[in-house]
């Protein structure tokens, strides 16, 4: 008899900067081991087939999205940080590395990318 866990299912997007903060959060608080990572590259036909997959669960698909139990979404980065932590009994306050990339390179990457996405709205 076979006696399987789920593990939660982590989709993230190479390059993202909000998927990298999720990771580096997951990959400190030493709890890599127990989700299932799915990375995909942008422009993919992987990602393809898991937006179709996510579409059919969420108003909107983006990237980080976790399953943390079967059929169970969340997708704000922040929120998907905050659930570990607090299943873990962790305060991220505690994780350096994952507060100096919070507190850096991810703050500058992150706006970025923001300001990226609302000139793209604009053109269309
Ligand atoms: N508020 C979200 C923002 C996530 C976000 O904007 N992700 C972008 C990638 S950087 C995305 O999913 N874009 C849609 C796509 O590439 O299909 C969070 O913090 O998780």
């Amino acid at each position: 008899m076979t006696n399987t866990v789920f593990k939660p299912i982590v989709y993230l997007l190479h390059g993202c900067p909000f998927c990298m903060k999720v990771r580096v959060f997951l990959l400190e608080a030493r709890l890599l081991d127990q989700v299932d990572i799915r990375l995909v590259e942008q422009g993919s036909k992987e990602k393809c087939q898991i937006t179709e997959k996510l579409a059919a669960h969420l108003p909107k698909v983006g990237f980080p999205t976790v399953e943390l139990t079967p059929g169970q979404y969340m997708t704000e980065s922040d929120e998907i940080i905050a659930w570990f932590a607090k299943g873990a009994a962790i305060d991220i306050a505690t994780l350096p590395t994952f507060q100096d990339c919070v507190g850096g390179i991810f703050k500058d990457h992150i706006s970025l990318c923001r300001e990226n996405m609302r000139l793209q709205q604009q053109a269309v």
